[in-house]
């Protein structure tokens, strides 16, 4: 199967269990269901979930036994993007080209679509102990990571950096390190999601994080350039492109996938799906 094949293939499987996990429309209070859905359902690429799916395979795991804990990164990963929409954090109209959640729900019912998506995440992680051949303990581990890498230490408190650091005075290193909470964190957690469940010993943990960290910070250095060719920035908030150019952040995403691809060199050819899709994120146009 060619790679455009295998990501279609994996956003299907996500798309279908994503529809039969949430709750339908009409269900009281249909509101919050109907908000739930609309930006679950808004055109995002499920590269979080898919690496999840992929992870497991690199273990020769049937991706049936994650998809729940995969859609559950996805549900944290629509929570996050439907409060960072808010007028109290980027005050964004628009997401994927659409009105954004609290432009169509309003501002209380987006609210709480977003805490109602993160709950609903982690209880996904939670039915996945109910799949054959996955151990509890797996689970209970899967929780605490989820909570780590979600918390104030990573992905939160990336949001808070996010909204309190100017562009302007702003250091590489400290750039470096919100990317590595706002964006690589959950990235991160994807990978290692799979890992675990498919039980993956320390030492492979430990390459799947570094590719992990490497493609999240490329991933977000990718999406600044991006914003910068959509002539969509926020001319104060930390981007990467605004501040060190289009040329510098070209070879610095670059470098960073080629030392993400590096780290996977303990997996031989059986990573060459993770690797293909490191190279995808380098050339995404959405
Ligand atoms: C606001 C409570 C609260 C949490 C927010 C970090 C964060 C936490 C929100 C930021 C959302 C954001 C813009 C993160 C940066 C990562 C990023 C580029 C997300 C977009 O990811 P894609 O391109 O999205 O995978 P799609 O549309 O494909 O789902």
């Amino acid at each position: 199967m060619n790679f455009k094949k295998y990501l279609e293939n994996k956003k299907n499987i996500i798309d279908k269990a994503l529809d039969e996990y949430l709750l339908p429309e009409e269900k009281p209070p249909s509101s919050i269901h109907k908000a739930m859905r609309y930006s679950v359902f808004g055109g995002g690429k499920r590269i979080r979930p898919i690496l999840t799916l992929a992870t497991a395979e690199l273990f020769g795991k049937d991706t049936d036994s994650v998809t729940k804990a995969a859609c559950g990164v996805e549900l944290i990963h629509t929570f996050s993007l439907i409060h960072d929409d808010l007028p109290c954090m980027d005050n964004d109209d628009f997401r994927r080209g659409k009105p954004s959640n609290h432009k169509v729900f309003g501002e209380a019912i987006a609210l709480l679509a977003g805490d109602a998506l993160l709950v609903a995440g982690f209880h996904l992680m939670i039915e996945n102990s109910e799949v054959k051949g996955i151990k509890k303990q797996s689970i209970l581990k899967l929780l605490r990571e989820t909570s780590f890498y979600i918390g104030t230490e990573n992905m939160l408190g990336g949001q808070v950096e996010d909204i309190s650091l100017k562009n302007e005075n702003i250091k590489k290193e400290d750039l470096n390190n919100l990317y590595m909470k706002k964006t690589a964190a959950l990235i991160c957690l994807s990978i290692r999601a799979g890992a675990i469940l498919s039980g993956a010993k320390q030492r492979q943990l430990k390459a799947l994080t570094k590719y992990g960290e490497n493609i999240g910070l490329a991933f977000q250095i990718v999406d600044d350039m991006l914003d910068i060719m959509q002539d969509q920035r926020d001319l104060g908030k930390p981007n990467y492109a605004n501040k060190f150019g289009m040329k510098e952040s070209k070879n610095e995403s670059e470098r960073l996938i080629k030392e993400a691809k590096n780290s996977l060199k303990i997996f031989d050819q059986k990573a060459e799906t993770l690797k293909s899709l490191a190279d995808y994120l380098l050339t995404r146009k959405k």
